[in-house]
């Protein structure tokens, strides 16, 4: 995530994935302020065993996007809200990559922070078959928990 102020919308996705018994790793990497330390965590996350990335970010929200320009991992970007503009800024800044470095961007706030994590363990699945059976047991309990009238549950 590229603040720490970005950790409420971010820990969304850290839960899920610890839900999902997915290993993962959360650090504080700023596109602007640490861009070192960006280049370092991006450059040599495929080096460490690293799977997915999961960038997270508002405003001028480079990160995902910086992030993808020095890997080929998969990145998915999270759009966190913005006071000013919501997160319709953060969105924008990282929907819209050149062709040639992509992506994939996630709903702004705690949607997307669930569901990028949802995603990552989907792609980490694909040569995963425990995995992929925990996750088909997540979404058959997030199906079976819905009620089908307002006054069940
Ligand atoms: C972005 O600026 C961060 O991702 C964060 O969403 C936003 C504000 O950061 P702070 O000023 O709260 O550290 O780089």
């Amino acid at each position: 995530m590229g603040s720490r102020s970005d950790w409420p919308t971010l820990r969304e996705a850290a839960e899920t994935l610890t839900r999902l018994s997915v290993p993962h790793e959360a650090r504080v990497v700023s596109a602007h302020r640490t861009p070192d330390r960006l280049y370092a965590y991006a450059s040599g996350a495929a080096a460490r065993g690293l799977k997915v990335i999961i960038a997270g970010a508002g405003g001028a929200a480079h990160l995902p996007g910086m992030a993808a320009s020095m890997t080929t991992l998969p990145v998915l970007g999270v759009p966190v809200e913005s006071h000013t503009l919501k997160g319709l800024d953060s969105l924008l800044s990282i929907v819209q990559m050149p062709g040639g470095v992509p992506v994939g961007t996630l709903a702004i706030g705690r949607a997307g922070a669930i569901n990028a994590a949802l995603l990552a363990a989907s792609i980490l699945a694909l040569s995963d078959p425990a995995l992929a059976e925990r996750l088909a047991a997540f979404r058959a309990a997030q199906t079976a928990a819905v009620p089908e009238t307002v006054e069940d549950g």
